[in-house]
């Protein structure tokens, strides 16, 4: 599948809290990091989104369940769990979304409460290449919503992981995507 110049990369909070020795580690997080960044370089639009919470966000729980939306406190904004993978390659003045700023609201999709939707559209971006973490939360949210503002949305698999609790979660959420008209690729398939 050949990579058009009106396709954008969406890579979803690839932050050091999510990957393992982080405060909410998605296992395997780090793994896919070598193949983002072998990718990124085919695209003409890059686009970073972060979980960037106030240090009182309203998900924190210092006994979180997680499958009710409370969490260990997480990428709390500026500290170096909420920095992105120190081998993820992001490029100077690099197209970041920061998400999940409000205290009282959580926010899992990247369209949420940011400006992304519209300055895709300015872009005349047709086609969003979604990868990152974690599948059953944020990619997930980011990808149907994505569907939902007139994008065609396709989930590059191998290169997303997921939280998975309860597990098959992560399953579950491909399954979820797809049903919902996400088109499931492998990297491997971008040309
Ligand atoms: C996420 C749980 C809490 C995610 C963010 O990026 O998937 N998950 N906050
Ligand atoms: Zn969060």
């Amino acid at each position: 599948m050949k990579v058009k110049s009106d396709d954008a990369l969406l890579i979803v909070d690839l932050q050091q809290d999510f990957c393992p020795g982080g405060a909410l580690p998605v296992a395997g997080g780090d793994m896919i990091v070598p193949g983002i960044n072998r990718i990124m370089p085919k695209f003409a639009h890059t686009v970073f989104t972060r979980d960037w919470h106030p240090a009182t966000h309203c998900s924190f729980s210092k006994s979180p369940t997680y499958t009710d939306g409370s969490w260990p406190a997480h990428c709390v904004e500026g500290r170096p769990g909420a920095m992105f993978h120190p081998d993820l390659h992001v490029p100077a003045g690099a197209w970041i979304v920061s998400k999940a700023t409000d205290p009282n609201r959580e926010a899992y999709s990247g369209f949420q409460g940011s400006d992304l939707g519209r300055r895709l559209s300015e872009r005349r971006i047709g086609r969003l290449f979604v990868c990152g973490l974690a599948t059953d939360y944020c990619v997930k949210a980011t990808a149907i919503d994505g569907l939902e503002r007139g994008f065609e949305v396709l989930l590059i698999e191998d290169l997303c992981r997921a939280v998975d609790v309860p597990p098959g979660s992560g399953v579950a959420a491909i399954e979820e995507m797809r049903h919902e008209g996400v088109r499931i690729i492998a990297s491997g398939e971008l040309e």
